[in-house]
C-alpha cells in the first residue's frame, strides 16, 4: 500500500475512531475478502445497468495481484458508452451543490434506482473525495492503454469531472484532467496534462477532491474547486462541468432533463473510446478505493501532534510534507 494511501485510511478511519467526536464516514475498498471475478455486485460496486440500458462484457476482475494481495483489474480491451461502466461504492453522504441531488438515484441508500432515472437523494454536503491506488498490472509498458475515472452518482451517465490515465508506451503513465470553460463554450479548455511518466511498476495514487460553491462565476464559468493530488503532490486545482450542465439546459424546463445540479457519490472507471483488444487481460490494478465526502484538502490532513497520539513517527513526516504544500485556493483557469 502507498504511504499516501495509508494516510488516507488513517486520516479517513482511524482518527474518527480515536476522536469519538467524528463520524466515521470514510468508505474504503481494498477487495480483500472479495470474490475472483467480476466485482459486479461485490462491496457496492456495480458493472450493469439498473436502468435496462444492458451489459457490457468489460475486461475486468478481482483478482491477485501476484503477492497476495487482492486487487481489482480493468483494462480497455473492450469498450463502451456511461451507465453501465463500473462503479465503485457509494459515500454515506451525497455531495453537491445546495438544490442539487443525485441524477439516476439509488435512493437515501444508494442500492434502489429510481426508474425512470430522475433526480434525488439531495446533497447534504458540499465535499467530495474520491481515491485510488493503481499501478499496471503487467509491470510494464501498454500502448494505447487510456481509462478515465470520474466522479458520479451511481449509475449516471453524467459526470462531474474527469481524470484520465494514460500510456503513450514512453516512460510511464500520464495523468490528464478534462477542464470545462464557460457555459456557453463548456469544453473549451479540454484536457490538460497534469502529471506525467509514473511508473509501471509502482503504486500510485491519485485523490479528487471536489468542494461545491453554490451556482457560477457570474452565470458562466464553473466556481466549484476541483484538487487533484497525485501521489500525494496537488498536481492540478481546475472545477467542476457545472458550467456544461448549466451551458447544455440553460433554463431547465423538463422535468425528465438533468438538472444543472449535478450531486455525486461514487466514482465511475471508465472504458471508452476505441477498444485495444491487445490489453486483454492487463490494463490497470486498482486497490484502496476511498470514498470520503467529508474531507477537503483544507481539512483532510491531520495536525501533526494527531500522529505522535498514533506513534506512527515515519508517516508524521510524511503528514508534514504535506501540510508543507500550500494548496491552491483559485482556480487554474
Ligand atoms: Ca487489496
Ligand atoms: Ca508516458
Ligand atoms: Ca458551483
Amino acid at each position: 500500500m502507498s504511504i499516501h494511501r495509508l494516510t488516507r485510511l488513517l486520516t479517513g478511519t482511524m482518527l474518527p475512531l480515536l476522536f469519538c467526536s467524528l463520524p466515521a464516514r470514510a468508505s474504503v475498498i481494498d477487495f480483500e475478502g472479495f470474490t475472483s471475478g467480476t466485482v459486479n455486485g461485490q462491496g457496492g460496486w456495480t458493472v450493469e445497468d439498473s436502468f435496462g440500458n444492458g451489459v457490457t462484457p468489460y475486461d475486468q476482475e478481482v483478482m491477485d495481484d501476484g503477492t497476495g494481495n487482492t486487487v481489482w483489474r480493468l483494462s480497455n480491451a473492450v469498450t463502451g458508452s456511461f451507465s453501465n461502466q463500473p462503479f465503485s461504492q457509494t459515500a454515506a453522504q451525497v455531495a453537491g451543490e445546495t438544490g442539487s441531488g443525485l441524477w439516476n438515484d439509488f435512493g437515501t441508500n444508494h442500492t434502489s434506482p429510481l426508474t425512470p432515472p430522475g433526480v434525488g437523494s439531495p446533497a447534504d454536503t458540499n465535499l467530495f473525495h474520491g481515491g485510488f491506488d493503481f499501478r499496471s498490472a503487467t509491470g510494464s509498458a501498454q500502448a494505447d492503454l487510456s481509462l478515465n475515472i470520474s466522479p458520479s452518482a451511481k449509475q449516471s451517465n453524467w459526470r462531474n469531472g474527469y481524470i484520465e490515465i494514460v500510456d503513450d508506451g514512453a516512460n510511464g503513465f500520464d495523468i490528464f484532467f478534462y477542464e470545462t470553460g464557460t457555459s456557453a463554450n463548456p469544453f473549451g479548455t479540454s484536457t490538460i496534462e497534469i502529471a506525467s511518466d509514473l511508473s509501471y511498476s509502482d503504486w500510485h495514487s491519485i485523490d479528487i477532491y471536489i468542494e461545491f460553491f453554490d451556482g457560477l462565476n457570474g452565470g458562466t464559468t464553473g466556481n466549484d474547486i476541483v484538487n487533484v493530488i497525485v501521489d500525494g503532490v496537488l498536481a492540478f486545482t481546475g472545477t467542476s462541468w457545472e458550467s456544461y450542465y448549466h451551458g447544455s439546459n440553460p433554463a431547465n424546463l423538463n422535468p425528465g432533463d438533468q438538472p444543472h445540479r449535478q450531486a455525486v457519490d461514487s466514482l465511475t472507471f471508465r472504458s471508452s473510446g476505441t477498444a485495444q483488444a491487445s490489453n486483454a487481460g492487463n490494463g490497470l490494478f486498482f486497490d484502496n478505493v476511498v470514498i470520503d465526502n467529508t474531507a477537503s484538502p483544507a481539512n483532510a490532513v491531520p495536525e501533526p501532534g494527531s500522529l505522535t497520539l498514533l506513534g506512527l513517527g515515519s508517516l508524521g513526516m510524511g503528514f508534514v510534507s504535506r501540510r508543507r504544500r500550500k494548496l491552491a485556493s483559485e482556480q487554474a483557469v
